[in-house]
This record gives C-alpha cells, structure tokens and sequence, in this order.
C-alpha cells in the first residue's frame, strides 16, 4: 500500500475548505488508490468549528483517510506536509481600502511562508487559492526562499473550467471533449480568457473552437466578459461566493500536477513567470502549462495576435501594480 501523503488545507472551516477536505478524503484530489493525511489550519475564533468538521471527517468513514490534525497552530499545521492549499486570508469586506485588504493579506501570507519553509516537507507543493490569489504567492514565494519557486503556484484552474464550460455550453457539445482555452495573467477581472488555440474533439477529428463558434465578435467580448465576470454572476445568484467549483478546480490543478496532463492537453496555472510571451520575470502570471513528474512547464510558441498581446500585457500591468501595493505594505 501506498504511504499516505500529507495535505494541508488553511481557512478549512470556510466555504471552500468544507466542500475541498471531503474531496480530498475521497481521492478527487490524488487518486483513489492514495491515502491521505488532512491537516487543517483556521484562526482561534473558527476553533470549535474547526472540530466540527474534524468530527464530521471522521464521522464519514473515508477509507483513504488515515488521519486528520486539526489546529489553530501555523506550526502544527505545516508539520510535514506534502501538498498545502493555502485557502484561508482576509476577506475585503464594504467600505474597505484595498490597501488594507492587501496589507493583511500580505502579513498573513508571510507568516504561513516561513512556517511552511521551516516545518513542511522539503518538496512540498503549494497552491494558493486566497484573493489576491496571484499576489498572496508571489508574497509567499519572496518569504519562503528555500522553498524551490516552482513548488509556488497560484489557482486559475476555476476560470479555466469556467472557460471549457462556457464553449461546451455554446456548442453544445460535452465539456470533456473541449481543451486547451488559456487564462492568462491575473485571478481578477483583467484576466485573458483566450480560446485562440482551444479545440473540441468531434467525429471528425479535433475542431478548432473558433471555426465552430464562427463568431469573432461574441468571442472577443461577451465570452470574455463572461468569464471574468463568473465570480461576481455566482455571488449574485448564490449570495455567496462559488465554492464547490473553486474546490474541485483546486482538486484538478494539484492532481495535474502532481499526475500529469494528458497528452496534448495543457491547462491553465498561475505560476512564476520565466519571461516566456514578454511576461516580466518573478511575476506569479496565469500561462498554460502541461505537467510531468510533478513538474509544470509552460507552453511554448503559441502564436499571440495583437488582440491577445494587449490584453496579456494589461493583466500583467495589473499584477506589476498589486505587486508594488504588496512591497508598500511591507514598510
Ligand atoms: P470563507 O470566508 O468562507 O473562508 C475563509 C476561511 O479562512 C475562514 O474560515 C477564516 O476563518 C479562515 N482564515 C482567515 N485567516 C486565516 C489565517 N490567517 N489562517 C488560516 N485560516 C484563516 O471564504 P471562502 O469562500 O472559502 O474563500 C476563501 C478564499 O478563496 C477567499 O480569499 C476567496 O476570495 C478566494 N477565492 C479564490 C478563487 C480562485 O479561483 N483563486 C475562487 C473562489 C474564491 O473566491
């Protein structure tokens, strides 16, 4: 049998964290033939939840857990573990300034680097899901300097699905037989939702997504828009933020990566930029990547047209400013 592999999810008690550690209990997350150890970290006053939901884990009677630490403590939390989803960080609530918002993020996130550069295991893989989700890696991956840069990524694999369920819906066809949209830059409203390269398997062969939609317009604005604008739509309907999708996205960035991507598929990771496609380096950036052996690489020679370079450069340009916002707050 295999030995269990230790994951750690912060901010568990939240939304996210409660639909995430049951899917991780029940091997969406690294197979079914992995058993799992769940750590969860929440602040103090989330504590007795915190051990509710231990309860309810336990209660659940996972076959592939094999144990669950549930603590308020950075220390106890980041103790050992293979993977760490870091979905726990403060919230911008109304009437907030965003350089608050980011100043309590950017403490919070420096913190949870070192703990996890002293106490995780050395090849610990990290996805950071809390918003500012590209900044609060980029800050994580300044404080953590032991931990190799490519164990840092950020989660875009939400806006990605987003993407792949928006042309399956257009076209009618199944989601699974549509790849390789991008989502360049940004987890905001400045990200690049690109279908430039995406294409469905039919009958026929591989499509182009472009030629079956045969409407430019609708793809270089409303789909766009869509997308980038799914979060806020979802908050609308729900009252509250997406959840389980944000969940099983998270489940499907970590299991490529750590699995691999199909051959000739890529998906999209926010991760540190190289400088490929003129992205300034260091910059945690949204590419499309493929995945072997654990390890990403980002999709090379795609063709970017004028269209696509502006926007990617406008998300960039986003990023460049969260990032002096993020360094102001250090002082
Ligand atoms: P919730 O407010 O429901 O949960 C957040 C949890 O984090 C709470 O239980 C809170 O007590 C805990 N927390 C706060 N500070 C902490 C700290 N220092 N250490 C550990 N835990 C801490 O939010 P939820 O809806 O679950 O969303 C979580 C985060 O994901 C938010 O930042 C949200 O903006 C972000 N999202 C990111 C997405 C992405 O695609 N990258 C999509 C979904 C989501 O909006």
């Amino acid at each position: 049998a295999k030995a269990p592999v230790r994951v750690l999810v912060t901010g568990a008690v939240g939304q996210i964290g409660y639909a995430l550690v049951p899917m991780i209990a029940r091997g969406a997350m690294l197979g079914p033939d992995q058993p799992v150890i769940i750590h969860m970290l929440d602040i103090e006053p989330a504590a007795e939840a915190l051990n509710g939901v231990k309860m309810e884990l336990i209660d659940a009677a996972f076959p592939l857990l094999k144990g669950v630490v549930a603590t308020t403590d950075i220390v106890e939390a980041c103790n050992g573990v293979n993977i760490a989803v870091m979905v726990g960080g403060f919230p911008r609530k109304e009437g907030m300034e965003r350089k608050d918002v980011m100043s309590r993020n950017v403490s919070i996130y420096k913190a949870q680097a070192s703990a996890l550069e002293q106490y995780a295991a050395q090849d610990c893989k990290v996805l950071v899901v809390a918003n500012p989700a590209n900044t609060n890696a980029l800050v994580l991956k300044e404080f953590a300097p032991s931990i190799p840069e490519k164990n840092i990524t950020c989660l875009t694999r939400l806006d990605h699905n987003r993407a792949l369920g928006q042309i399956s819906e257009r076209l009618n066809v199944h989601v699974s037989d549509v790849k390789n949209v991008i989502i360049w830059g940004n987890h905001s409203s400045t990200q690049y939702p690109d279908v430039n390269h995406a294409t469905v398997s039919t009958s026929a062969g591989q499509k182009s997504v472009k030629e079956l939609v045969g409407d430019d317009k609708w793809l270089k604005t409303e789909f766009i828009t869509t997308i980038q604008q799914r979060g806020a739509t979802i908050i609308k309907a729900r009252k509250l933020s997406s959840a389980l999708s944000a969940a099983s996205s998270a489940c499907d960035h970590i299991r490529d990566w750590v699995i691999g991507t199909p051959k000739g598929t890529w998906v999209s990771m926010g991760v540190s930029s190289d400088g490929s496609y003129g992205i300034p380096p260091g910059l945690m950036y949204s590419f499309p990547v493929t995945c072997e052996k654990g390890e990403w690489s980002i999709v090379q020679g795609l063709k970017i047209d004028e269209f696509s370079r502006e926007k990617m450069d406008a998300t960039a340009k986003e990023l460049m400013e969260e990032k002096s916002l993020a360094y102001s707050c250090l002082n």
